[in-house]
């Protein structure tokens, strides 16, 4: 394999932090050689799960993701799509034929009636099927929301043991503007001088052991607060980010992994692999709740 050879002397960005003070690398463009990581990943025959939850209307989302992830997603690995869902008919109706070592599998689980709920139980759903199923079929899980499509590649250049993602809203905000738990009687509470950046809810990933015990503490901390009555400020974001802190990830995502076209273009942001789709609140969203969900579609604008 021929390449450039790396330079000690000039590093490849001088834009954009490349590496955490504890020493996680931060994926942009321009950072990493996709050839050489792909031949390590393909002499381990690395095999990656991908798991999304389509409950009630959200199965709207399923082919635009199953379609763009198939032009971009980890090509060339074996795939396997976890969809987790309560309408396992209309997804299995979508019938898309994958190519070999790839597959969709999906898993029928509950609807809950909050979305907060919805958007919280994914912890449970995915730290439970770890332990029975994902650890008997891959090796990485990549854990991301499905109101999203892939614009660009996103490959092996994103595992690692854990990793998590910078919240587009928030990649250069300081402490006091990170939307973190403040509320000291939460599990998820950040003391206001504490925290390294905020990441977002919508993809985080890893080893199955590391993703199980990721998804155990998020869901551990949010059972713990129910019993309190109190619920973290956003959601599973919010545990997330406790997690992260004392957790450090060895990896992390720039925003080019997460995206929303809303924000326009940026200098740094030399392509935009995975955005979020517009979504019609009235018709995707449950009605009753979509006043209160107005409050979480800001936080894509709340910075
Ligand atoms: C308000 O009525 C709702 S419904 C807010 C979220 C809802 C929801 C979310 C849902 O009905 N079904 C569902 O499967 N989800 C899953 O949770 C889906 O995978 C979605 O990507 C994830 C997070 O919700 P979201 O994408 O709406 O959150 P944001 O606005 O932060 O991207
Ligand atoms: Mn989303």
């Amino acid at each position: 394999m021929l390449y450039e050879k790396p330079e000690a002397l000039k590093p490849p960005r001088t834009d954009v932090l490349m590496m955490t003070p504890w020493f996680a690398p931060i994926v942009w463009d321009g950072t990493y050689n996709i050839d050489i990581l792909n031949a390590q990943f393909h002499q381990r025959g690395v095999r990656v799960g991908i798991t999304v939850f389509a409950i009630k209307k959200y199965v709207v989302f399923i082919k635009t993701f199953v379609e763009t992830a198939e032009k971009f997603f980890m090509v060339g690995h074996d795939v396997n799509y976890y969809v987790f869902t309560d309408r396992a008919d209309e997804v299995r109706q979508y019938n898309i034929t994958l190519p070999a070592g790839r597959r969709l599998v999906v898993l029928e689980v509950p609807a809950y009636k909050r979305w907060q709920e919805v958007s919280m139980r994914r912890m449970e759903m995915i730290r439970d099927y770890s332990r029975q199923r994902f650890v008997n079929e891959v090796d990485y899980l990549v854990c991301v929301d499905v109101d999203m499509k892939f614009t660009d590649d996103v490959g092996v250049e994103i595992l690692s043991d854990l990793f998590g993602t910078l919240h587009p809203g928030f990649y250069g905000a300081p402490r006091s503007r990170c939307t973190y738990e403040r509320r000291s009687q939460s599990e998820a509470y950040i003391p206001a001088d504490e925290g390294d950046f905020y990441y977002a809810g919508g993809y985080f990933g890893g080893t199955i052991e590391e993703v199980y015990k990721l998804t155990n503490f998020c869901h551990n901390a949010m059972m713990a607060d129910k019993q309190k009555n109190i619920e973290a400020v956003w959601h599973d974001e919010s545990y997330l980010n406790k997690y992260f802190l004392y957790h450090k990830p060895t990896k992390i995502l720039s925003p080019e992994y997460l995206w929303d076209n809303g924000f326009g273009t940026r200098e740094f942001l030399k392509r935009r692999r995975f955005v979020a789709v517009p979504k019609n609140h009235n018709a995707i969203r449950n009605r009753r709740e979509a006043g209160a969900k107005r409050k979480v579609t800001e936080k894509f604008h709340r910075s």
